[in-house]
This record gives C-alpha cells, sequence and structure tokens, in this order.
C-alpha cells in the first residue's frame, strides 16, 4: 500500500536523488490539500450507511431490472451482496482519498474484480453508475461541510470506474 510521500520517495530513491523543486511542489500540495481530505473521509465516515442506501435506491430507480426476477441482485441475497459491495467501493475510495494515492484500490480492490464480476454476470455499467452516484453524493455533502474545491474526490471513484470498464469518465 502506498500514499502520495511515500510513492514520491520511492521514486526518488530509486533514481538515489534528494527531494527536488518538484518534490516540494508536490509535497506542498498534498500537505495543502489534507485538512480537505481529511474532511472528506470524516462526512463518509458518518454518512457511509445513508450513502450506500440512498445511491442503492436511485441506482434501482434508474435501472429497474436489476431488482426484477432475472436481475442480478434479483433476490435478498444478490440485493445485499450488491450494497455490500457499494460499501466496500465507498470505504476503500475514503482511504484512498486520505492517502492521496490510488494504489489501495488497485491492490484491495480491483485485483481479479473484473473475473469475478464477468463470471457471476454482475454488470459493469450499472456498477459504474452506483459508484459515480456515490461520488456525486460525496460531494455534494463535503461542500455542504464547507470545503470549497471538492475536485480531488473525483479521483479514486473515477479510478475505480475506470479499471472496471476501461472507459474514461
Ligand atoms: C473489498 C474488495 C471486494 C470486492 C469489490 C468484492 C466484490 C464481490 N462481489 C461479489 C458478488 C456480487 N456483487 C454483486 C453486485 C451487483 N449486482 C448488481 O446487479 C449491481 C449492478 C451490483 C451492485 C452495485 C452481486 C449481486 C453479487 C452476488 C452475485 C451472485 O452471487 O450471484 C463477489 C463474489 C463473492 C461474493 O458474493 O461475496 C465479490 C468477490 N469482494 C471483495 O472482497
Amino acid at each position: 500500500m502506498r500514499d502520495a510521500v511515500t510513492n514520491l520517495i520511492k521514486n526518488y530513491d530509486v533514481t538515489g536523488r534528494y527531494l527536488d523543486r518538484n518534490a516540494m511542489d508536490t509535497l506542498k500540495a498534498y500537505f495543502e490539500s489534507g485538512t480537505a481530505r481529511i474532511a472528506a473521509a470524516s462526512v463518509i465516515n458518518s454518512n457511509s450507511g445513508n450513502i450506500v442506501r440512498s445511491a442503492g435506491i436511485k441506482l434501482f430507480e434508474e435501472v429497474p431490472e436489476l431488482i426484477r426476477a432475472g436481475g442480478n441482485a434479483y433476490t435478498t441475497r444478490r440485493y445485499s451482496a450488491c450494497l455490500r459491495d457499494m460499501d466496500y467501493y465507498l470505504r476503500y475510495a475514503s482511504y484512498a482519498l486520505v492517502a492521496a494515492d490510488t494504489n489501495v484500490l488497485d491492490e484491495r480492490v480491483l485485483q481479479g474484480l473484473r473475473e469475478t464480476y464477468n463470471s457471476l454476470g454482475v454488470p459493469i455499467g450499472p456498477t459504474v453508475r452506483g459508484i459515480q452516484i456515490m461520488k456525486d453524493m460525496v460531494k455534494e455533502m463535503v461542500a455542504a461541510a464547507g470545503v470549497f474545491n471538492t475536485a480531488f474526490i473525483d479521483e479514486p471513484f473515477d479510478h475505480m470506474t475506470r479499471e472496471l470498464s476501461e472507459v474514461s469518465y
């Protein structure tokens, strides 16, 4: 698992360089965004249940076939598995936001996921949509908590949807 700082140090160590001007700029940007990153993690932590539930409702309103007979989220077991997956995406997104690095997502969430989904018939398109709905909700809540620039919140959510679908958003 990496974060913005360990990643930077690793890159400089590989080539035996001292931390130069570029490194300082990267570090400054990371530490300056720190308060906003913590605010985002805190908003996610205190609203996770609500975010997952509301995003699930919105997703099933948009794609009602999912919960009809024959849909992948049909039956209570699969419905709960779907919301559990949404909860995984949200929780790991909060880790990646604090780390300012998406490596934790590659290592803990995305590895082998497409293959698993394909073999179980879990549709990727609606999964991507569910992740994007959560992103929009989190951004709105973090803005309401007083964070002016919430663009950094896109990164982990867009990374997961990009890797899942291999399409850019
Ligand atoms: C922390 C990393 C991690 C992830 C990401 C993860 C995902 C994951 N989701 C799964 C299943 C599943 N995932 C879904 C999800 C959905 N179906 C839909 O129609 C919707 C589009 C979507 C919800 C948004 C469903 C319904 C299943 C159960 C499929 C089945 O068993 O038939 C499975 C198969 C095993 C199981 O059922 O637990 C895995 C491994 N597991 C992990 O450990």
